[in-house]
């Protein structure tokens, strides 16, 4: 699918709409879900204008590399990774997917049930 950069992540990441940035690199940031489903729930986004996961390129194989460990040090630094922790990414509406900028929750701070349901 095309991209549509009036979501609201390309608008935190031009800083049109706030967001308290716990980390940023060249590739991505991360910052917490306005809407947590957990204790602690982050979103990591990738800087690049990639709508959903269907739509990465074998060219953002580095980006999509470095979202999973940056998810995985974010856990850490926010001190919530010995416990255990979920990342999810959805994708398209049915995958549960409401912003159109490809983003990786990480949840962590309580049990998670498997199958997700
Ligand atoms: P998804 O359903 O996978 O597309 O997740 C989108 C998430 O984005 C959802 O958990 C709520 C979060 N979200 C939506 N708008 C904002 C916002 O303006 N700021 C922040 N921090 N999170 C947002």
């Amino acid at each position: 699918m095309s991209y549509d950069s009036t979501n609201v992540f390309a608008r935190i990441l031009r800083k049109e709409i706030p967001a308290e940035l716990l980390h940023e690199d060249e590739h991505c940031v991360a910052f917490r879900d306005v809407s947590p489903q957990a204790p602690h729930h982050l979103l990591v986004i990738p800087r690049r204008p990639i709508s959903r996961l269907a739509d990465a390129k074998p060219e953002d194989r580095e980006v999509l590399g470095h979202l999973l460990l940056t998810a995985a040090e974010l856990a850490r630094s926010q001190g919530f990774a010995d416990d255990g922790y979920r990342l999810v990414i959805n994708n398209g509406e049915g995958g549960g997917q409401t912003v159109f900028h490809l983003h990786v929750h990480v949840l962590g701070g309580r049990e998670f049930a498997w199958p997700p349901g």
